[in-house]
């Protein structure tokens, strides 16, 4: 039987009504404290063998197929039953990139990502796994709630003032009616946090003298349309090992 990855966690009703308004929702510490001694060491190898990476197969994009515990993670019987809880049974698996980013990382702008625009019951999510945890003003995520509901794949801004100056003026959530607003997330060490791919979001700058921050996410979505971000190999595709034949495909 495969290592429990999270603890305890509730996800019913009411959580994914949070998720569906809001467009993200963070489950505080959920990764167990071996789940994240383990991460750290795969993301620690990951970043190892980005030194020699050959252009278009980094291992930094492609971090899975560059190390057996983050590889081991795609078909874990926690995550699939995490994914599945929000995008129903017909899954499939998109890509892992790990996020680690060392003190002193610059901001990263604020962007949205692409999937199915025209079908809205196609859903994409991200999982985080926030293995150091962030706080809002040290390497930490930051999110517009209700910008997913946009269904706009062309979210960008440098910063904040450009954000609220530019996208999102005059916009209100389209389900509750309030001006959109921007959020600075805190996070636990091992929390987790699920966000839907139209989600507005940036990173906040990690300070000089601060540690490193580890995260790794892994994304699945419902088959049905090309994804940009699909970062697989077809010589990882070929591989079919591990329970992975039927999240691996396109469609
Ligand atoms: O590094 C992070 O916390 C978020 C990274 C991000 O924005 C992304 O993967 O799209």
């Amino acid at each position: 039987m495969a290592e429990a990855l999270f603890g305890d966690y509730q996800f019913g009703s009411e959580e994914k009504a949070l998720l569906d308004r809001d467009g993200h929702l963070i489950f505080p510490g959920l990764l167990t404290a071996s789940t994240c001694e383990r991460l750290i060491v795969a993301l620690r190898n990951v970043i190892r063998q980005g030194a020699g990476a050959t252009k278009g197969h980094e291992p930094q994009r492609f971090s899975a197929e560059f190390d057996d515990y983050l590889e081991s993670l795609i078909a874990h019987p926690d995550m699939l039953a995490l994914a599945r809880a929000i995008l129903g049974d017909d899954i499939r698996w998109d890509h892992c990139v790990s996020l680690v980013r060392p003190k002193g990382t610059p901001a990263m702008p604020w962007h949205s990502h692409e999937y199915s625009e025209d079908v809205p019951e196609l859903g994409f999510i991200r999982i985080f796994f926030y293995i150091s945890g962030f706080a809002h003003d040290d390497g930490g995520l930051k999110v517009i709630p209700g910008s997913h509901l946009f269904r706009d794949e062309a979210i960008r801004a440098s910063d904040d003032e450009a954000m609220t100056r530019g996208w999102m003026q005059d916009k209100v959530h389209p389900e509750t009616g309030d001006p959109l607003a921007i959020e600075y997330l805190d996070a636990a060490p091992g929390s987790v946090v699920v966000m839907w791919t139209h989600a507005a979001h940036g990173v906040v700058l990690r300070k000089p003298d601060s540690t490193t921050r580890y995260c790794v996410v892994y994304a699945y979505r419902n088959p049905g349309r090309p994804s940009q971000a699909r970062w697989i190999t077809p010589e990882y595709e070929q591989k079919a090992t591990l329970g992975l034949q039927e999240l691996l495909p396109l469609y």
